[in-house]
């Protein structure tokens, strides 16, 4: 932890408009969040507005997220102007949505809580913990510190869905004895622990089974089967009937088969355009292989875009996958 919670906390006591960011392809994390967030701070009496990364529509915010305690409160606001802007979940200026940047600059401070490992100061203030499972983890001890009893059902729902999510149910190497206290914390509120990680974690759509089973059946392996990767096309979206945003999690399918180190996913979002997924395990860097391409995230997970003929952008991933697995 770089930072205390004093300093943020006094920024949000003493603003009495806020108005709460989160990132473009909105996960579990940053929406849960902030919907958190706005929900205490009305509570506390401040007037807070949570927006999408268009700040209109939250059609980019997956349906199994839509459950959420509050979940229409999103881009309700008749504010022109913010004392404080905070955004959760980002650390980069370019992920917060380009409709979505000009009214994080209307707030005349600005703050933000984060725990990527990837990010470029851009706020006035920063909380941030890379070793935090989630934003929400960072969050739930920051709003106990805050104010222990503005904390209701309802905001440690939202804090619990980011949490679970991000530390995928308590698997992924982020999550701590901290993951555990913190969750512990939130339960304590009488949430429904099962329905909120079976909606967020295990529930998936007839459709997306069947992508995901196509996409499956025709994963690639290289190297002694130690880097596995899954390939999403345009006609694979479309004749399932799913988008890119069903592709979250399929990665895990096979960065389960023993003895794959390193998983990538290829979905194609544009003609000549890809957003790739990388997943590792033990000391194969994920994050490496997505920054040596402009990209970034966590030590395990992380992302990037590519451009070009498909061949040539599976050569260039195939390429960094063998430069990371020569000497495992
Ligand atoms: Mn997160």
């Amino acid at each position: 932890m770089t930072n205390s919670f004093d300093k943020a906390i006094e920024m949000m006591s003493e603003a009495g408009t806020v108005a709460i960011f989160m990132h473009v392809n909105p996960d579990p994390d940053c929406v849960g969040s902030a919907l958190a967030l706005c929900l205490f701070l009305r509570k506390k009496g401040k007037k807070a507005f949570v927006f999408t990364p268009d700040t209109r529509t939250t059609h980019m915010i997956p349906e199994k997220i839509k459950f959420l305690p509050h979940f229409d409160l999103l881009n309700k606001c008749n504010e022109v102007i913010f004392d404080l802007s905070i955004a959760v979940d980002l650390g980069e200026t370019g992920r917060i949505g380009d409709f979505a940047l000009p009214l994080f600059y209307k707030g005349e401070r600005s703050l933000v809580i984060d725990h990527h490992e990837t990010f470029s100061d851009f706020a006035e203030y920063t909380v941030r913990d890379e070793k935090a499972s989630s934003t929400a983890e960072i969050l739930t001890q920051l709003l106990f510190q805050y104010d222990e009893s503005a904390i209701d059902k309802d905001i440690a729902c939202n804090l619990y869905a980011g949490l679970v999510t991000d530390c995928g149910n308590f698997f992924y190497e982020c999550t701590s004895k901290k993951t555990f206290e913190v969750a512990a914390s939130l339960i304590e509120f009488g949430i429904d622990i099962t329905d909120i990680t079976r909606r967020l974690t295990k529930d998936i759509d007839y459709n997306v089974y069947k992508l995901k089973i196509k996409v499956l059946s025709e994963a690639r392996f290289f190297f002694d089967n130690k880097m596995a990767v899954i390939v999403f096309r345009k006609k694979d979206f479309m004749d399932t009937a799913t988008n890119e945003k069903d592709t979250d999690g399929i990665i895990n399918e096979v960065q389960n088969i023993s003895g794959v180190l390193l998983s990538v996913s290829i979905a194609e979002v544009g003609t000549d355009r890809y957003k790739i997924s990388f997943r590792s395990k033990g000391s194969v860097s994920a994050k490496e292989c997505a920054e040596y391409f402009g990209g970034g995230g966590h030590f395990n997970a992380s992302g990037c875009r590519l451009s070009g003929a498909f061949d040539d952008v599976l050569n260039r991933l195939v390429s960094v996958g063998k430069s990371r697995l020569q000497y495992v």
